[in-house]
């Protein structure tokens, strides 16, 4: 570590979560410091350095990575850009936080791990943040302690208020669902085996070959199931739960925001407009305990492994929505390297 006893964090792509990252680097992240921007549009990232003073701009994010004073990186750039940059992350041995989907296919997510495994040390984290949110920390414990026995189904919801034209039903598969694919990994704590995906179009102005609604049905490889409701287009806000039902009871996230307000014999609460703002703890705590992780040997969230088992799975789903039947996820060998990981079928 650097001379300040704090960890000098390079930060690529300067869009909403990098800026976000940015600034909790910056101003709620203990042992840390924002030491390095980059994007290829180099304005947007020198106004960041900018503002927040002794911050290095790059604009080849390689560069960031390369430079000598940078012992960690977080990854905000475009999908497409996660794996290349991860790779030179390995190449560099310098720890990454990869903003999910860690790879936009399964086949750049398996290249990752097994650099990984060839190096035979984890450096890579990635950004499912959902498991720092109180809300799913609150739920995943209930669940830990035996309060509704063994969990037997798994039920999500994410939705979108509103998307611009331009995505893809891939894309939803891909960008959004894969959080909720790694929530029932994480939630059941057996991978998932097979699925089955139906879609619809209910917003015309996205084309009406895109799928903005899409509903999973899936079973594990320990004989559980679940299901996934993704809706990037819902219209009145951006909302995410998981509800697991168990043996003898159930566990559901409770709603984020603070107040009830009941007035003109109406009940109501806000609902948050984007994942920035429902997830603003969630993303500072995800940050500080990498940090913390890093001071004491080595990231401890969710691994490389985590952003390839997704990956296989959102695969498969992709497969089911374009044949319309039910898809096998191809069987994972999992290295040594990432532990015993999830229950897989005898
Ligand atoms: C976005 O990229 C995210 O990562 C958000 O967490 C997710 O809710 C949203 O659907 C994605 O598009």
């Amino acid at each position: 570590m650097g001379n300040s006893e704090q960890l000098a964090v390079g930060v690529i792509g300067t869009g909403g979560m990098g800026s976000m990252h940015a600034e909790n680097l910056h101003a709620r992240v203990a042992n840390a410091r924002l030491a390095a921007v980059s994007d290829v549009d180099i304005a947007r990232a020198g106004e960041i350095a900018e503002r927040y003073g002794s911050v290095a701009v790059f604009g080849e994010a390689v560069e960031l990575i390369r430079d000598e004073e940078i012992e960690a990186v977080v990854i905000s750039s475009p999908d497409q850009t996660h794996a290349p940059l991860v790779l030179e992350c390995l190449k560099n041995r310098k720890p990454v936080l990869c903003e999910k989907p860690l790879a936009d296919s399964a086949d750049a997510a398996l290249e990752i791990l097994e650099a990984e495994v060839e190096l035979g040390r984890k450096l890579v984290q990635v950004g499912f943040m959902r498991h720092y949110d109180p809300q799913h920390v609150a739920v995943k414990e209930e669940v830990a302690s035996g309060a509704v026995g063994t969990p037997v189904v798994f039920k999500g919801w994410h939705r979108n208020a509103d998307q611009n034209p331009g995505i893809t039903s891939e894309w939803v598969v891909i960008n959004a669902t894969i959080h909720d694919i790694d929530s029932a990994r994480w939630f059941i704590g057996e991978e998932i085996e097979e699925v089955y995906v139906r879609g619809m179009n209910t917003a015309p102005k996205l084309g009406e070959d895109v799928w903005d609604v899409q509903l999973i049905q899936f079973s594990t490889t320990g004989g559980r199931m679940g299901s996934i409701e993704t809706n990037v287009v819902s219209g009145y806000g951006y909302e995410v739960g998981v509800e697991i039902v168990g043996e003898s009871g159930v566990v559901r996230t409770a709603p984020p925001s603070g107040a009830v307000v009941r007035r003109e014999r109406a009940a109501s609460q806000r609902i948050e407009d984007g994942w920035l703002e429902r997830f603003h703890t969630a993303y500072v705590i995800e940050v500080q305990n990498w940090v913390e992780s890093l001071r004491n040997g080595g990231p401890t969230g969710p691994d490389a492994w985590d952003g390839y088992a997704s990956l296989v799975v959102a695969d498969a789903c992709i497969a089911s929505l374009r044949s319309g039947s039910p898809q096998k996820v191809a069987r994972l060998e999992m290295p040594l390297l990432y532990g015993e990981g999830l229950e897989v079928a005898k």
